[in-house]
């Protein structure tokens, strides 16, 4: 680990503590104020774009002059070839936020050529900070975090997400029917960031979702990769858009099994 990934580590977690301490007081806020708003989705729209602001305001400071891609302002143009560029989502897991379950997270990620150097996943509610950075290993509140050691697909447990439109969402939730006859079982919890650490913790076998946006993965999947996992980004497998994660064990028959379902090209 040479001093530039260190330091954008040491940045990219200030950064996600701080977006995380704000997320969790407008999340108090809501609660008190939910009687009182005509919808419920206003307050979580309002903590994203403040945590947003405050990741890009904490991140101009600390980092001058590079790029910020962010779900809730876009950006992130004009990062030149070796250079750094930021990758955050103020709030992964929104409808988990919206709810007070508290499987949602602050995701802070520098890439290099559109690749993961380092990543920061905060939850607000429990405290817990995932950390990675290229090469260097990954930690869950600084101890090394390392994928499970499954070997058979059936006693796998394994994480997936739905899509918002619900077209895609009736045709993912066939082809996961299809595969849940081979699994131990299957987890829907709502965070892509956050079950891409739970991957690396080995709290899941497996993962896999469509449709996910850079800003979703691109903390989330280093933390996996450098705890052990295989990692499959969107593009990579066959189909548009399906990202899967690992532990090597199983890696290869889950594969084929998403494939069987007809996952791969929904
Ligand atoms: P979000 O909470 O920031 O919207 C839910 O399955 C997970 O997928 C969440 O991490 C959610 O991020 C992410 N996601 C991103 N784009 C999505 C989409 N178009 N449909 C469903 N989930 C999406
Ligand atoms: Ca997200």
């Amino acid at each position: 680990m040479g001093d530039v990934e260190r330091d954008l580590l040491g940045v990219a977690e200030t950064v996600a503590r701080e977006a995380a301490e704000l997320a969790r007081s407008y999340r108090d806020e809501a609660i008190r104020q939910v009687d009182t708003k005509s919808s419920e989705t206003d307050p979580v729209t309002a903590a994203d774009r403040a945590t947003e602001r405050l990741i890009r305001t904490r991140l101009a400071e600390l980092r001058p002059g590079e790029p910020v891609l962010g779900e809730e302002e876009g950006g992130g143009g004009g990062a030149g070839a070796g250079t750094v560029r930021w990758v955050v989502d103020p709030i992964d897991g929104t409808v988990n936020y919206l709810y007070g379950y508290p499987w949602y997270a602050v995701s802070v990620a520098a890439q290099v050529d559109g690749v993961s150097v380092a990543g920061v996943v905060l939850e607000p509610a429990s405290g817990r900070c995932w950390a990675a950075e290229r090469g260097a290993g990954a930690t869950l509140d600084g101890v090394p975090l390392r994928v499970s050691a499954a070997e058979r697909l059936d006693l796998a447990l394994v994480g997936t997400g739905f899509a918002y439109r619900p077209d895609r969402r009736r045709r993912q939730a066939a082809g996961v029917a299809e595969l849940m006859g081979r699994l131990r079982d299957i987890r829907r919890s709502g965070s892509a960031a956050l079950d891409l650490c739970a991957v690396a913790a080995g709290w899941l076998d497996g993962y896999f979702e469509h449709g996910l946006s850079r800003w979703d993965w691109a903390a989330g999947a280093l933390i996996a990769e450098e705890a052990g996992a295989l990692v499959r980004l969107p593009g990579e497998l066959r189909g548009p858009d399906l990202l899967l994660a690992a532990t090597p064990g199983i890696a290869e028959e889950l594969t084929a099994a998403l494939d069987e379902a007809g996952l791969f090209d929904l």
